[in-house]
């Protein structure tokens, strides 16, 4: 049985840490100022071209400079923005002292622009990406997926936003330019001012856990607003923790988007899971709330599973270790200026096609496992651990098919993501998640739960990847080897 209780402390103890807007009233505002915070970075855009992999020092904390391993020169790295129907090509120059390549998360690319482990630039090597740009308008990701070096990658500072527009996202009353906001949010452990990643045994069981919640490479920062509604795309790139995300006050956040670009109306949730990989897109509406007052968005105390694994791993041994489902504070909102131009929550958004699991032509499963004993490969899929050069899977080109994704897992999540596309969820055996209504290409599967997801490869045939995206799990082997005919 799933435990998804999300405690009441954790909204009290941000409320106590004066993450709660002020009280309305007559009086004037408490003077009392309110903790100074850094302001959130925004990211560059970019739209293609040379892309470089190096590391770089940056002040990842105030004052405490940290060596950080960068695409495009900045963690997050730039923010590609494109237009669907666009031809993108990036040259990715590797000048780290490790091998690297790019994976973009979500789009439907060729199997050789995809990312695939054995289709990397080892250091000093360039190479080249080129795709037409076919997906939906949405919030997809890039980031590198070098084997058994992910992980490590992408902790050190290696991933970026992917965004993609179209006539019809264009054409919608939602918010745009400064109201538009990509956040990327990772936890990461410091040990002497650098950032620490040095996986032990334990940690493979649960994925490798931090201490401190960065937005847009940002410690708890904060982000001025106008008194208006704001979309915030929140991509999870972290290694291994999911957030609750909640509002500190309790109002609604209207999910407007998923994995895949929009659904078809607003969602208000209180609380929304977001896994690793997983992306959210939320309208939130400040136009109530007084100048001078600030809220935050955070992520709940929760708890999953029976099997604890989950709460261990090196932290056990650390002073202030956040176990998986702590609570954080993420970002605070201040209430900055009067709307420039007033929006409102639209009703509706774009046409979704119904989730119609009678087209499948066949059901393909997938078991994921733990074995906590195993040398090698302590999670594994069907019983397999990843080998870049077997093909585990074949599946014809055109047909759907409905994958039932079953977890035997006690203890941890698995956010299961696909390449080559995208899918829709069909059920789960607990209670749906309000972000299952959208496409998706990465889907958080619960302790001992099954998930059943339809697929479809109609782009694209060659070898495509299966796995988990805890990014300690997909180093470990979870990963499988899919190939299109
Ligand atoms: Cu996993």
């Amino acid at each position: 049985v799933i435990d998804r209780r999300a405690f009441l402390e954790g909204s009290l103890a941000l409320a106590a840490a004066g993450a709660l807007p002020a009280c309305a009233g007559d009086d004037p505002p408490d003077p009392t100022p309110l903790p100074e915070r850094p302001p959130i970075r925004i990211p560059p855009e970019w739209s293609g071209g040379a892309i470089v992999a190096e590391t770089q020092t940056l002040e990842m904390k105030p004052d405490v400079p940290s060596v950080i391993w960068t695409l495009g020169g900045g963690a997050p790295a730039p923010t590609i923005r494109v237009r669907r129907g666009d031809a993108f090509s990036a040259r990715l120059e590797n000048r780290l002292a490790d091998h690297t390549n790019i994976h973009w998360h979500g789009l439907t690319v060729p199997a050789d622009m995809d990312g695939h482990p054995r289709d990397v630039a080892h250091p000093g090597d360039a190479r080249m990406y080129t795709f037409p740009v076919l997906d939906r308008a949405g919030t997809y990701w890039y980031h590198p997926h070098a084997h058994q070096a992910t992980a490590k990658q992408i902790y050190h500072g290696m991933a970026g936003f992917f965004l993609v527009e179209d006539d019809e996202s264009l054409a919608l009353p939602l918010p745009r330019g400064e109201l538009d906001v990509p956040l990327l949010i990772q936890d990461k452990r410091f040990h002497e001012g650098e950032i620490e990643y040095a996986p032990v045994d334990a940690d493979i069981a649960g994925g490798y856990l931090g201490d401190t919640a960065f937005v847009n490479g940002v410690p708890d920062p904060k982000l001025e607003v106008e008194q208006n509604v704001v979309r915030l795309r929140i991509l999870n790139g972290s290694n291994a923790r999911a957030f609750l995300l909640s509002i500190t006050d309790g109002r609604s956040m209207f999910l407007i988007g998923t994995d895949g670009g929009l659904i078809d109306a607003p969602i208000p949730v209180t609380t929304l899971w977001v896994a690793p990989a997983e992306r959210v897109e939320v309208l939130v509406d400040f136009s109530g709330d007084r100048l001078g007052t600030a809220v935050s968005l955070a992520s709940r105390a929760f708890t999953v599973g029976s099997g604890g694994h989950q709460h261990g791993g090196s932290g056990g041994i650390i002073p202030g270790f956040v176990p998986q489902g702590g609570a954080f504070e993420l970002l605070r909102f201040e209430i900055a200026r009067p709307a420039s131009v007033p929006l409102m929550v639209p009703a509706s958004l774009v046409a979704l096609p119904p989730i119609d699991p009678s087209v499948a032509v066949r059901t393909r499963p997938f078991v994921l496992e733990h074995r906590p004993m195993a040398t090698v490969g302590r999670h594994t899929i069907n019983g397999l651990v990843f080998d870049m050069e077997r093909i585990d899977e074949e599946v014809p080109f055109g047909e759907t098919e409905i994958w039932r994704i079953q977890s035997t897992d006690k203890a941890a999540i698995h956010p299961i993501h696909v390449h080559g596309g995208r899918f829709r969820v069909v059920s789960r055996t607990t209670a749906a998640l309000p972000t299952d209504r959208g496409y998706k290409d990465t889907v958080l599967v619960f302790p001992e739960e099954t998930v059943e997801i339809l697929v479809r490869f109609d782009a694209y045939r060659g070898l495509y990847l299966f796995h988990c995206h805890t990014l300690e799990h997909e180093d470990d082997g979870m990963m499988l080897n899919i190939n299109v005919s």
